[in-house]
């Protein structure tokens, strides 16, 4: 055994000395006030909020570290199959109280805390989010982190230290203004640089051919990069909910210069350039670009994708290494999964190690690669399907573009074999797509060198098979593809962002375990007739509308009632998403409230539309309706006439740790996305689980909810996603619009909303463009949704009450463990670790 290499004695002094779990009050106030003193150099005299929050967070990581090392350990001795799961993003939002929760420490350090002289609200207050991704992308990666340290799989996240994650939103005269997000500012208690863990990464160079030994005469392609960079290891435990659950890792790369010295450039007196040089290494992991659900194509960002695949799979291979197995067994201890085409590259580059570094043959080689990776594809958009112009590959990964055109030579070879003569089949299915300039289509290499390829929401899983990978399930046949629907962990988005609502569960359930079986929820039905309880459900709803608009006050200097309707659209600014038809509802309803006398007004359900969302920088659509929604919320909130019925709201920023606030505010929340569109969506599940129904399209795991919790508790309209490409193509350049959406148009274009030359391109995609997403088409049907609401809302409230509790109990499905015991017994082929 590894133990006995080490002499009795030495091994009797690291037990006694070795560092006690934090079990008291008293353990964490000893590691506190120490970390004041020492790791942060202060004292009780001049600790701050700040200092107190880094102070609770090291000692709170401290405790995590300890059960790191024992669940590492474990894993290692165990030397089971190991799964990587592979993300450009991941939105982790808030450490503290999520740890805090987790380990069932939050009661007796807030305590400590108050005794300490600090309030733990406040110092949960000071830290920043990790906001290293986009949005539902990396939100979900980190609820998978979340539920395989709960459920105990020996998994770890990999992905890249940004040190600037999503820019962060301001709002001047109703614009979006970027400001960059560097959330290292001060220092990050929740990481641990691993200094002993640095890889080199190379870029450009060419490619020679070589003997496959010194002497030989058969020769062999090797790649000789051109510049080199390192890619250091930052580690972040992520602890399992439970007191004695795992701690599993997240690690991300920061690229670092090498500091191999350019002494040519040295002596001849470019001193300054050869440093330089060097420096520039560490724009590789310097800013997350801030785009979802689009493809730029620009070189930096293929860079980065090589840097963190490159990174990723030289630590994966020296662990697996350690072992001494056979490279066969490779697939059996290594599960690769690409959390979308992002991270593609693992495919050749493996291919690359297997066959230049380690000389496999290529058809072994192959085999391995296909065993170990599985892809999971997130969209069907085409302008976020990613490609790669050759030129940008060949200069900078010039030895993987050959691979990747022999993988296409091979698959397109047994193509032709099995379908011969068919040329538009062997067009769409290549890597290569002869456009100009030519292109790596990187789903199509991810789909082609993948074992397994799933969507993340049933209907969007039919769909891929309909659509962009039709020709390719003709060639792999369609047991190649299937679906895991998308989850959602509940200790973050019920007991940590909803402690009132979670509570009052206990109660009822007889304490917490719910929060790691979210189905048993289901017993919640049993006190739908229970007076006292939906008394308090409603209490709880209440508490949690006043802290929003407590935030709302805060950030917008609007006064929101909290007796009003809450309708609330949160995510990312996006035309397919439909902010802009909702904001076109808000503006129906009011020229509807203006024509009234007040007596009529009087019948209408009061009712606050809050918005919240980011815009990619470079969406010109996507600001205006930013700037649309703004402009309405002025008038509508000053408008004394109106402002009792109807008001509208834009938070700015919006973050994880903004969307717990939000999210258990909402009486409804709006899922509008063009049928087709949105491939799962998951703050559905989110506003569900924290009992507020929803408005939506059968869109998504919109249609799954539905299903879940019965139709009659989601209010659903528009076109169904079989019928919207014939909607589309009825539509004539320029569309015939419906008259409600024509008063609004009017009422834009005669400035009611401000200058309407600002938002002309907004109206003209709809009436002179198409009308792409089918805005006027489902407007009507829309508004009938909307009036449904209306009347359920004002009529009687136990119904609506009955409703909630219903959707919650039934929510269970939803939880993000289920997705990932899915993915392990389906894609993976892991047990959870046996202790
Ligand atoms: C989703 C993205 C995405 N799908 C490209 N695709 C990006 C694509 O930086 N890029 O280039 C970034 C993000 N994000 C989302 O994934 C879907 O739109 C949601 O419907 C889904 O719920 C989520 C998680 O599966
Ligand atoms: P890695 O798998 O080499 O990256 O190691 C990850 C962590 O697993 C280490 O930091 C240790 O905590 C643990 N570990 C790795 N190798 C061993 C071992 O041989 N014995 C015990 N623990 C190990």
């Amino acid at each position: 055994s590894i133990e006995s290499q080490i002499p009795l004695e030495s091994r009797e002094i690291w037990k006694k000395f070795a560092r006690k779990d934090i079990k008291t009050k008293e353990d964490f106030e000893k590691d506190f006030v120490n970390h004041v003193e020492t790791s942060l150099a202060r004292s009780m005299y001049n600790c701050d909020n700040l200092a107190a929050y880094q102070a609770s967070s090291l000692a709170i990581r401290d405790k995590l570290i300890i059960k790191w090392n024992q669940t590492q350990q474990t894993q290692t001795m165990l030397d089971q199959k190991r799964v990587y799961y592979m993300s450009f993003e991941f939105l982790m939002g808030r450490a503290m109280d999520n740890a805090m929760i987790n380990t069932g420490l939050r009661t007796p350090i807030k305590e400590s805390v108050s005794e300490l002289g600090f309030s733990l609200e406040d110092l949960i207050e000071e830290e920043p989010d990790i906001s290293i991704g986009n949005g539902g992308l990396g939100r979900l990666a980190a609820c998978y982190l979340d539920s395989f340290a709960t459920l105990n799989y020996a998994a770890w996240g990999y992905g890249i230290r940004y040190e600037y994650g999503i820019f962060s939103q301001k709002i001047v005269n109703g614009y979006q203004v970027e400001y960059p997000d560097y959330w290292l500012t001060y220092s990050n208690p929740w990481e641990i640089v691993r200094t002993e863990i640095q890889y080199p990464v190379d870029f450009y160079g060419y490619v020679e051919e070589v003997p496959v030994y010194e002497g030989a005469t058969e020769k062999k392609k090797v790649w000789v990069g051109g510049e080199r960079v390192l890619a250091l290891a930052y580690d972040f435990p992520v602890p399992g909910y439970g007191a004695d659950a795992n701690v599993n890792n997240l690690r991300l790369w920061s690229a670092r210069p090498t500091h191999e010295f350019d002494f040519a450039k040295f002596n001849s007196g470019e001193y300054q350039n050869s440093v330089e040089a060097q420096q520039r290494a560490e724009s590789i992991t310097a800013v997350l670009y801030p785009n979802d659900n689009f493809d730029a194509g620009k070189e930096l960002r293929l860079k980065q994708q090589y840097f963190w695949v490159a990174a990723s799979l030289h630590d994966i291979i020296r662990r697996f290494k350690k072992s001494k197995r056979p490279w066969r067994e490779f697939p059996d201890q290594v599960a690769i999964q690409l959390n979308d085409t992002h991270p593609t590259l693992c495919i050749p580059e493996l291919q690359r190690v297997l066959v230049d570094l380690e000389g496999l043959s290529w058809d072994e080689a192959w085999k391995i690669v296909v065993r170990t990776v599985g892809y999971t594809n997130h969209t069907v958009m085409q302008e976020a399907l990613e490609k790669w112009p050759l030129t940008i590959f060949q200069k900078l990964l010039p030895r993987h573009l050959e691979i990747i055109y022999d993988i296409n030579f091979y698959f397109l070879q047994s193509v032709s074999k099995k379908f011969p003569g068919d040329n538009n089949l062997m067009t769409s299915v290549s890597i290569i797509e002869e456009s100009n300039p030519k292109q790596v289509k990187m789903a199509n290499l991810a789909v082609i060198g993948s074992h397994y390829v799933n969507g993340v929401a049933a209907l969007h899983s039919d769909l891929i098979k309909l659509t962009i990978f039709k020709d390719l399930v003709k060639v792999f046949g369609g047991d190649k593809f299937g679906n895991v629907t998308n989850g959602i962990t509940p200790r973050r988005w019920l007991k940590q962002a909803n402690p009132k609502l979670a509570e009052l569960i206990s109660s009822k359930l007889g304490g917490d375990e719910y929060l790691s079986d979210l189905n048993l929820l289901k017993n919640l039905e049993k006190y739908l007739e229970d007076k006292e309880f939906k008394s308090k459900w409603q209490e709880v709803k209440t508490f949690n509308k006043t802290r929003l608009s407590k935030l709302v006050k805060d950030l917008t200097g609007y006064e929101i009632d909290p007796t009003f309707l809450f309708d609330i659209q949160v995510k990312r600014i996006h035309e397919y998403k439909r902010q802009q038809m909702n904001i076109f509802g808000v503006i129906y309803r009011y020229l509807q409230l203006k024509s009234c006398s007040p007596e009529e007004r009087k019948k209408f359900q009061p009712k606050v539309s809050i918005f919240a969302g980011k815009a990619a920088p470079g969406y010109y659509m996507a600001k205006r309706i930013i700037k649309l929604i703004n402009n309405v919320s002025q008038v509508l909130n000053n408008d004394p006439e109106t402002r009792e019925y109807l008001q509208c709201v834009f938070i700015p920023d919006y973050n994880v740790s903004k969307a717990e606030i939000i999210i258990p505010a909402s009486d409804i929340s709006e899922h509008i996305s063009t049928a087709g569109t949105e491939a799962s969506g998951t703050s559905n599940m989110k506003f569900v689980l924290n009992a507020g129904l929803l408005i939506g399209t059968l869109d998504g795991a919109t249609v799954e909810i539905a299903r879940e919790i019965g139709e009659e508790n989601v209010f659903l309209f528009g076109h169904l996603s079989e019928n919207v490409d014939k909607v589309r193509a009825s539509h004539l350049f320029d569309v015939k619009l419906p008259s409600s959406l024509e008063t609004v148009f009017q009422a834009i274009d005669g400035d009611v909303f401000g200058d309407s030359h600002e938002f002309k391109p907004l109206l003209d995609s709809i009436r002179h463009h198409s009308d792409f997403y089918i805005v006027s088409d489902d407007f009507n049907s829309y508004l009938e949704a909307q009036r449904l609401i209306d009347e359920t809302f004002k009529g009687d409230h136990d119904i609506w009450i009955r409703k909630c509790i219903t959707s919650v109990a039934n929510m269970g499905f939803f939880s993000s463990d289920r997705a990932v015991e899915e993915y392990a017994e389906m894609i993976w082929n892991i047990e959870p670790l046996s202790k």
